[in-house]
Formats: structure tokens, sequence, C-alpha cells
């Protein structure tokens, strides 16, 4: 069914794509079953998933259940799309260092997916991978259809071909500019933009020293610039109908890369990937693409007149994503490059969402279709203290994360602040000291005691102004 590696009709896929004159090809290249749509065509089928992010703790629960649960349904959909490829985008793990449980997880998914049902699967690291960990073992593993690509001076692409030829899936790891300076001798990577282009053009170059595919590099400026004049090209409906120029010469291409690229909506659970900058990737480096596999933000988006799409996360590990209906993207391109996309929705053993209302409100439980073992956030509306609320909350909501208190009961605290004794925003570091050690210790700070502690204040007051200057 599969011919995986290097396939003993080679002759025939060298005929078949015309391009390749290299023999020892290094990557694997997979021949896809034949699929033809309703229509008579055929066409190449790929998971999109991403930022799976296995071994995450969310309020002190280990979510690995949760995401068993979820890859579980994964697989039951690979075996009903039997699908040519599987494509993670980052984040597999939360950690660089993951606990055993979330290792034992991804070696069994992945077991799964690439040895019981015969899919091959291409992964790279995300921000929040260990690259080095990740891609352990990864050349062993190749011959048996895993891809596995941590560091950036290991993207050469993967090809799965079927009836027309070639698919190139060009696989860009997540890799801070500094990285790719180093490891690629790009001068070149200032900032995440910079080393995504400095990662595309080694890709690139990988498959013309080998002696691939005829290679038409158009990535970078001369994109920018061609976008520019082609404004009508934003304004095309999403996914269905946009066509690339191909990187490759005749070739269908997608790109897998993890990062912020410009228009997208983030949430609160992703790690910001720069300090000071906004580590975007201009949009325009991935328009040469016939589609690209996006990780990093967490909400499931196609950006706007493209084909470039993030599948979003696994499940939800932010409350600001209640809303979300977290999928894996169902990606078919047909022999003309023209791709089709669709969401299929992962159903979480337990929700991630808000409740609102007054305590009693709350304490009823849930509604129809609602069930108690979903991780809420309480937001109590009342104004009075509640004794003991998370407790009692808790006997009704078992994971029950955090009790949020509503803006309405804010501005009940803020207007009693105001008429009492002391405004805490504007007493002094020193008078809220004097009254945390007459608290503490139930006697009066002693004037030298007080002077020392000036003392230290200043010295880090002078510290900060140092530092900031
Ligand atoms: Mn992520």
């Amino acid at each position: 069914m599969w011919n995986v590696g290097f396939s003993h009709d080679l002759t025939n896929i060298l005929r078949k794509i015309g391009v390749l004159q290299h023999t020892a090809w290094s990557r694997g290249q997979t021949k896809a079953l034949p699929r033809f749509d309703l229509w008579g065509d055929v066409f190449l089928k790929f998971i999109h998933t991403s930022d799976w992010h296995l071994g995450r703790i969310f309020y002190n629960i280990r979510l690995t259940e949760d995401q068993a649960y979820a890859l579980d349904q994964f697989i039951h959909l690979i075996r009903d799309e039997s699908p040519d490829a599987v494509v993670i985008a980052g984040d597999i793990y939360d950690r660089s260092a993951p606990p055993i449980e979330a290792v034992q997880l991804l070696d069994e998914t992945l077991s799964r997916i690439v040895l019981g049902l015969r899919v091959p699967v291409v992964m790279i690291a995300g921000n929040h991978d260990s690259p080095e960990r990740l891609s352990f073992g990864s050349s062993l593993m190749e011959a048996q259809g895993l891809h596995i690509v941590g560091l950036p001076n290991a993207c050469a692409p993967i090809e799965i071909y079927d009836e027309h030829g070639p698919v190139w899936f060009v696989p860009i790891p997540y890799a801070e500019p500094v990285v790719v300076r180093e490891t690629l001798a790009a001068v070149d990577a200032k900032d995440h933009d910079t080393a995504i282009k400095s990662q595309l053009a080694a890709a690139i170059a990988s498959v013309e020293s080998f002696g691939g595919a005829g290679v038409n590099i158009t990535l970078g400026e001369e994109i920018a610039a061609s976008l520019a004049e082609d404004e009508a090209l934003l304004d095309e409906p999403p996914a269905t109908s946009y066509r690339s120029t191909p990187v490759f010469k005749g070739g269908r291409t997608v790109a897998i890369a993890h990062g912020f690229v410009s228009g997208g909506i983030v949430s609160e659970s992703e790690r910001p990937l720069s300090v000071g900058g906004t580590g975007m990737i201009d949009i325009s480096r991935f328009m040469p693409f016939t589609y690209t596999a996006l990780g990093h933000l967490h909400r499931p988006q196609t950006l706007s007149g493209t084909t470039v799409r993030y599948s979003g996360s696994l499940l939800k590990y932010s409350f600001d994503e209640d809303k979300h209906t977290k999928s894996v993207t169902v990606v078919e391109i047909d022999g003309e490059g023209t791709v089709r996309v669709r969401a299929v929705p992962l159903t979480p053993r337990r929700d991630v969402r808000r409740i609102k209302g007054r305590f009693e409100e709350v304490m009823q439980g849930p509604g129809p279709g609602e069930s108690k073992e979903d991780y809420v956030s309480v937001c109590l509306t009342d104004r009075e203290a509640i004794w003991d609320a998370m407790n009692r909350l808790r006997s009704v909501y078992p994971n029950v994360c955090e009790i949020v208190p509503s803006e309405d009961a804010l501005a009940g605290v803020e207007s009693d602040l105001v008429g009492a004794r002391v405004d805490h925003r504007r007493v002094t570091d020193l008078e809220l000291f004097r009254d945390f050690y007459a608290q503490v210790t139930g006697e009066r700070l002693l004037d030298e005691e007080e002077a020392a502690f000036v003392a230290v204040l200043q010295q880090m007051q002078r510290e900060k102004e140092v530092a900031a200057s």
C-alpha cells in the first residue's frame, strides 16, 4: 500500500517528477495512493495540527488524560480520513524537559499513527520544545515515515507525491534569531522575520544541493513587492480559490512553521516570542507556498485572503479561549495546486468555560448540556465576601480553577476604600511596612529600624534607576 523510503520503482518516480536527477535522495519519499474526488480528479490529502502542549499543567491540574482523550479521537479521524500525511506544526510538548507521562503519550500516539496506520508524520519544534531533545533519533525514524525537525540546519524538504508529481513539505522549526545566525551563518537574521527568510532560503538550497527540483527562488522582498502590486489578491475569499507562485518550478509546496505571522489573533496561553519586540513574521514570506501549516497561535484561523493557516491548539489552554472550537485541519491539494480546507472539531474530555453569577446561583450547578466536571472560572457578582467560597464551589464543580470578582463587585470595593480610614493607594512604602511590622510582631517599629528600612529602599531605588538608564 505504501512505498516509504527508497521505493523500488524509483525510476518510475523520477520519470513522474521529471526533475530529480540524484538517486541518493536523503529524505523519505512517500507515494500517495491515488485518491479521486467527485469529478475524478486526483488530490493529495494531509491533516494539519499543532500546539499539543503535552505535559501542560492547568491551574495545578495535569492535562495528560485530557490530551490522551483528544489524541485518541485524532487517531480515529486519521483512520477515517486516511490522509497521505500528518503535519504537526510545533509546541508538541509544553516544556523543554517534558514529564515522563507526556513523553509516553507522544510515543504511543506517534506509534499508532506511523506504525499502526502507516501514515507518515512531519513535525517541527515550537518555541516550547527543546529542539535537541525533540529530534533525538530522528534520522533513525525517518525510514519509518516519522520526520522530526528540531534544528534549523535540518530543514531539507520532504517529498510526498501523487499522480500529478511531488508535493514538497518544507519544515521550518522555531528558532531564535541568534540560533539561526549561528547555525545557518545567516548574518541577516536580526529578528524572527529575517530568521524565517534565512531558514526558507536554506531549505531551498538543500534541495538544490541534491540536484532536486528546479528551484524558483522568489522569496522575501520580491514577493512583498509583487504583493503590493497585486492588492486584489488579498480580497479573494479564503482558502479555496487562492493559488500561489510555486517555490519549486511546477511543484506544489507546503511550508510548516511556528511563529506569530502578521494578521493573526492571539490568545492568553501563548508564550510571547520576543522580549521587547513583537517577534512578528511578515505574511509575504509564505505567499509562494501552496499552503502554510502554522503553529503558535491557539485559535484556529486562516489568515485573510490566503492559504496561510493556524490549526489552533489541541485543547483550550486558557479561559479566554472558552469560545473557541478546537479542531484539526484537513487539507486537500489537487494537481493544479488548488487547496481545500476543512476544520474537524475535537470534543474535549472536560470543557474549559466561564460561569458568572451570584454565589447562590452558581451553586445551583450546571445547566442542561453542561458538565460539572468541566474546568471552570467562576465570576462572582456578590458585593459581600463569601465565606470559604472555593471549597463550597468545589462540592458542586470539583474542577473549579479560580474565582474572579466581577467588575461591579470591584467597583463597590473601590468606593468603600475611598471612604475608609486609609486609602491604600496613597500610603508610602514606609507607612505600609510600619503597619505590616506592627501587625506581624505586635510591636512598633523603632526609629533606627525605620532608618535602616529607608536606606535599603533608597538603595533599591538607585539600582532600579541605574538599570533603567
Ligand atoms: Mn503553543
